[in-house]
């Protein structure tokens, strides 16, 4: 693997970030252990500026959390004084923010430890690839604070556990243990305490060889078609499974296979 590198990835990001590259994947760290990694708007900020500054070779993105939490969530201290219309703008600021992470342009994979609470969950389920190292555990402290998820979580953790569960976990308070996320699919992986970033990054190494093409369907049509009706989702798929075959790679990777020269598809 190369030694981390930061040229190319914009150098304004604020302290509670801090970015590498290594090869063709940028790892991105919440780095403000002292607040646990809380989310106040110069880091949401900072990420929309990570995320939209991405220079063109970069594959894929690991994002994870120093110190011994992913991310306690919004910062609280930031709640207090904000009227009607300013709280619908921070909200909308997060709204636009996470789609740059969901709808971006590279897959990420995010590397879940400690509390995965609140904003932080909503954070991570804006991720396409989810590693729990067995510390993490998950919340949604909004019901029992007297506010709610404004992040896009009520769009996005349904998608991932069911408006069931979500609702409970608000109404009650109650956290998931990582095993508990792992069978829920809040994470995809499950790994020991200090794996996840090794694990995140041969994943993201993995995603990075898939073809730019493949990964954008993926990314970019395959929630869409799961959203739209079967006729609309039957008549898309067809469009872009032909988009991804006309490509020069895609011919190129399975003549390989035809020829032997491919790896087979074997169980991990
Ligand atoms: C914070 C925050 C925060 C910690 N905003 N400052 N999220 C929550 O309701 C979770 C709140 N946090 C916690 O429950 C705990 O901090 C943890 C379980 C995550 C970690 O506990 P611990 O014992 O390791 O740390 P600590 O002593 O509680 O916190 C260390 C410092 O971080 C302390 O500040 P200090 O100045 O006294 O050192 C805490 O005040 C600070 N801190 N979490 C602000 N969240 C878009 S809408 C999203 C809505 C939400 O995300 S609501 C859920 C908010």
């Amino acid at each position: 693997m190369d030694v981390a590198r930061t040229k190319g990835l914009p150098g304004n990001l604020p302290a509670s970030l801090a970015a590498e590259l290594r090869g063709d994947v940028a790892v991105l760290r919440l780095s403000r252990p002292q607040k646990r990694n809380a989310l106040d708007d110069g880091t949401v900020y900072g990420l929309e500026t990570f995320f939209q500054a991405l220079p063109s070779d970069v594959k894929a993105v690991v994002l994870h959390g120093e110190g011994d939490h992913f991310s306690a969530g919004l910062d609280l201290n930031e709640l207090t004084e904000r009227d009607f219309a300013e709280a619908v703008d921070h909200s909308r600021n997060w709204h636009r923010v996470f789609e740059q992470i969901e709808f971006g342009r590279v897959p990420v994979v995010s590397v879940l430890h400690g509390a995965v609470v609140g904003g932080g969950l909503e954070l991570a389920c804006a991720t396409h690839v989810r590693i729990a190292e067995s510390s993490a555990y998950y919340g949604l402290p909004e019901g029992t604070r007297g506010i709610f998820v404004g992040g896009g979580g009520s769009v996005r953790i349904p998608r991932v556990i069911g408006v069931s569960r979500m609702m409970e976990m608000m109404l009650t308070g109650r956290t998931y243990s990582a095993e508990e996320g792992l069978a829920l699919g809040l994470s995809h992986y499950l790994v020991a305490p200090g794996a996840g970033l090794k694990k995140g990054l041969e994943l993201a190494e993995k995603i990075a060889r898939n073809t730019r093409l493949t990964n954008f369907a993926i990314m970019h049509a395959l929630p869409r078609i799961a959203e739209s009706d079967r006729a609309s989702g039957y008549l898309t798929e067809s469009l872009v499974a032909s988009l991804t075959q006309s490509g020069d790679e895609a011919k190129a990777r399975l003549k390989a296979f035809l020829e032997g020269r491919a790896p087979k598809v074997l169980r991990d």
